[in-house]
């Protein structure tokens, strides 16, 4: 209770002294520019110099309620003390001033010091992008079969029943037609389940002679750690009146040979496809051991990258091509085996996970 009454006291008290004479002027202006230089060298930064400039030179301040006490005192003193009180008010202010450039200074080193940018520095760079390798096959074989005289061809990836099974002699009751194999949509509607649609679109829009392949997404009802739901396959088709399973032959061992190397041993075995008849799977000698057997080949010697065969009669007729009089051999590849092959990736599951670690080695 005491301390507060004094507290709120304060003013009266030091208006009162200021009542007591001149020399009490003078000792209560030493005693404030004592306080205020001492203020000011405790104070550590630019709001605490203001704060203390307030409370001694503001409007309500200290020093100059001091000034207005002058009145008080007998006028001939008057002069005196209200020049001692303004050299006090013109000191406090100076130093005020040097204590607040010394903090600016002081603030501005420590940003410096804290908020250095080593404009030295070496740039972090741009890594260089690369090809996906299932992107480098299609762009390998397409180059391959653009210098025997194929051209790329594209068609949608939602396809018709029609276009993807019944124009390619599938049996209604073919299992590649089941759900269990094949992504439906609606009304008919199916994810081609290979790119041979879209040679049954290229027929049904150009005459003979037909000269293309179709690389593309291809997606199966099938997932476990060598099936990808989603995966690539070119398929080419020739068709011209004149051509022969020698020409199905020649042109396809030419592509493994300038895809695998010249050396390598090409063989055909018979199969079957609704779409073809005859029909053959093409193998290459095993490009990891050369033909010796090892695992890759399961000690065969031999590896099956392709399906081919002479386009049925059938389909021809489905896409208004007359059989008697024309021709053709189509085949098909899937193309992340041979990118496995060719750039040795021993678990196809890399090429669909998209790890920027596997990439980059492309
Ligand atoms: C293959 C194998 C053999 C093929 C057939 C056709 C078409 F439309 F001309 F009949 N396109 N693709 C074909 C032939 C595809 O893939 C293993």
């Amino acid at each position: 209770m005491g301390v507060r009454c004094s507290c709120s006291l304060f003013p009266f008290y030091s208006f009162f002294k200021f009542l007591k004479g001149t020399n009490d002027m003078r000792e209560q202006l030493e005693q404030m520019r004592q306080q205020a230089l001492s203020a000011i060298a405790a104070a550590t930064t630019e709001e605490m110099l203001n704060e203390v400039r307030v409370r001694y030179l503001g409007r309500k301040g200290e020093l100059t309620g001091l000034m207005k006490g002058l009145g008080t005192l007998p006028a001939d003193e008057r002069p005196k003390v209200g020049q001692l009180v303004n050299t006090v008010k013109d000191e406090v202010e100076a130093q005020i001033e040097q204590t607040m450039n010394r903090a600016r200074e002081e603030a501005t080193a420590k940003r410096l010091a804290t908020e250095r940018i080593d404009v030295t520095l070496p740039g972090r760079g741009r890594r260089q992008g690369s090809k996906h390798p299932i992107t480098l096959v299609i762009e390998e074989v397409s180059e391959i079969f653009a210098g025997l005289g194929f051209s790329v061809a594209e068609g949608p990836e939602i396809e018709h029943d029609w276009y993807n099974f019944e124009a390619l002699n599938f049996p209604p009751e073919h299992p590649a037609r089941d759900m269990q194999d094949t992504f439906f949509v609606e009304n008919q509607m199916l994810l081609r389940t290979h790119t041979s649609p879209v040679q049954i679109r290229t027929m049904l829009k150009q005459k003979p002679p037909v000269r293309i392949i179709a690389p593309g997404t291809v997606y199966r009802c099938d997932s476990d750690a060598t099936h990808s739901p989603m995966f690539h396959q070119i398929e080419g088709l020739m068709v011209d009146t004149q051509v022969s399973f020698a020409d199905l032959k020649g042109i396809l061992t030419t592509f493994t040979n300038q895809l695998f190397g010249q050396k390598t041993g090409v063989r055909l075995r018979p199969s079957f496809f609704p779409f073809t008849e005859p029909s053959a799977e093409v193998d290459i000698a095993c490009v990891i051991c050369g033909g010796t057997g090892c695992r890759v080949c399961k000690q065969t010697g031999w590896l099956e990258i392709l399906g081919a065969g002479m386009v049925d009669p059938e389909v021809f007729r489905h896409v208004g091509y007359d059989p008697e009089t024309i021709a053709g051999f189509a085949f098909g590849m899937g193309i992340e085996r041979i990118a496995m092959l060719k750039y040795g990736i021993s678990d196809m599951r890399l090429l669909f996970e998209n790890d920027i670690r596997f990439l980059k080695q492309f």
